[in-house]
């Protein structure tokens, strides 16, 4: 856990959130501003502040759950889709500093981009 880090005090309980998915290696949980019904991110459990500090083995356990959490999300909250990404800097428009894939569900006509 790094001290100040949102993301990390979520992670262990201190801050609430809506649990969508937890394994050893990942947390995920409803985003509070959702672009759509279903926004959820999926996070390392280990702060990392930045996608191109991570190790290959940590980058495969964070997109393995997150394949696993875009199917559970697409079922639950009935998307047809999703856009799935990282905001990786703050020019990139990261705005919390301890990396997280976006899973952002999609149903046709949302007007969502694409
Ligand atoms: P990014 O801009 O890529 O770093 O995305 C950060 C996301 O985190 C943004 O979509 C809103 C979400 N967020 C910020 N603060 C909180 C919080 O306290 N709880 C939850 N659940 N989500 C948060």
């Amino acid at each position: 856990m790094t001290e100040n880090c949102l993301f990390c005090k979520i992670i262990s309980g201190e801050i609430p959130s809506y649990r969508i998915y937890e394994d050893d290696a990942v947390y995920a949980f409803l985003d509070i501003y959702p672009a759509s019904e279903g926004h959820t991110l999926v996070a390392p459990k280990k702060h990392f502040s930045n996608f191109t500090d991570m190790n290959a083995e940590d980058v495969a356990l964070l997109f393995e759950a997150a394949r696993k959490v875009t199917a559970a999300v697409e079922n639950a909250f009935s998307a047809e889709g999703s856009n799935i990404g990282i905001n990786n800097g703050e020019v990139a428009g990261q705005d919390v500093p301890h990396v997280h894939v976006h899973v952002i569900p999609r149903r046709k006509g949302d007007g969502g981009r694409g």
